[in-house]
């Protein structure tokens, strides 16, 4: 069952730079950490796109210029804990559109706890939850003739190498129809002043949240890192904007993995990368959206321009 989880670790860990991937933070336990993040003082960012959508939400439906004849698909990828979707929605209602939201999630549980809690707040939603992969549930959708509008937050692209992200872009336009709208959630490069500590806060949740992803393997893999001996590093290049998240090895040491018999060996200091975090500006997204067939037709910022949420249209 956790066959590739484990060739991706064996392979992460035997390259000279060793890595591991930030999509497998996210287990049950790394869940409920990454719920705490978004409310830490640090974490700007969960707050910035919130006040967007909290105060913004009529110029962004404005922005979107949807089309008022016709039920409309409001899609997004990735369940989230639904706050800012909840704002949005709440205006879209008000404002008598037609229209289903359809959230996407390859959790089942995260679906159906998003779906329970807009179902009690918002008793005439039509929502029409997907379990999946994204592209596998757009590619299913596609020949519905409705017209879509998808929301892809909290700067999750940023989690993604940059040629990984316009793969994504890529994909994400030819699973779209000409006229079909995009609200993309990006983070703004910044002073790492205000960067490092979101990755690094005092309480001390992202350490845990990046260490978990070896509890998770020594649970998952019968591995026996033992923990206490790995440190949790950020770092952020303001010249670039991308901030990376790395385990430490404290000292030399050797990790085995039960059964395989597999051994890896780290150097004292040794890092392991474990996610990217880019953070964006008008011209990176420009950049990115040169291989695709969309183009962003606007922006809205937070009142501290820390974040941006972008316009797309196919
Ligand atoms: C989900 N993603 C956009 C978060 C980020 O900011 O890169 C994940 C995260 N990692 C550490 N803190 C939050």
């Amino acid at each position: 069952m956790n066959t590739k989880f484990k060739t991706d670790v064996f392979e992460g860990l035997s390259k000279s730079l060793k890595t591991l991937s930030s999509k497998y933070f996210y287990d049950e336990i790394g869940d409920k950490l990454f719920v705490k993040i978004m409310s830490l003082p640090e974490y700007y960012l969960t707050r910035a796109e919130y006040e967007i959508f909290d105060t913004k939400s009529e110029d962004i439906i404005e922005k979107l210029k949807l089309n008022t004849l016709d039920t409309i698909d409001i899609i997004e990828l990735g369940a989230g804990d639904g706050k800012k979707t909840k704002a949005f929605l709440k205006v879209l209602l008000a404002e008598n559109y037609k229209f289903r939201y359809v959230p996407i999630d390859i959790s089942q549980h995260a679906l159906n706890a998003l779906g329970a809690s807009l179902k009690t707040e918002f008793s005439d939603l039509e929502i029409e939850i997907k379990q999946g992969e994204y592209f596998g549930v757009l590619e299913d959708i596609k020949t519905n003739k409705a017209q879509k509008v998808i929301m892809f937050l909290g700067s999750n692209l940023g989690n993604l190498d940059d040629e990984a992200a316009q793969d994504f872009l890529v994909k994400l336009s030819n699973a779209l129809r000409v006229g079909d709208k995009i609200i993309l959630g990006l983070d703004l490069m910044k002073p790492k002043e205000i960067v490092l500590p979101a990755y690094n806060d005092s309480q001390g949740v992202t350490k845990a949240f990046n260490l978990n992803l070896l509890h998770r393997i020594n649970r998952e893999l019968h591995a026996d890192f033992d923990i206490s001996n790995f440190g949790h590093a950020p770092e952020y290049d303001e010249k670039t904007g991308i901030a990376r998240s790395f385990l430490v090895s404290k000292k030399e040491q050797k990790v085995c993995f039960n059964g395989d018999h597999t051994c890896f060996t780290f150097l004292k200091d040794e890092k392991i990368q474990t996610e990217t975090s880019r953070k964006y500006n008008d011209a990176i997204l420009q950049s990115f959206l040169q291989h695709t067939n969309l183009v962003q037709t606007s922006k809205i910022s937070d009142s501290n321009n820390y974040f941006n949420s972008y316009i797309l249209e196919r």
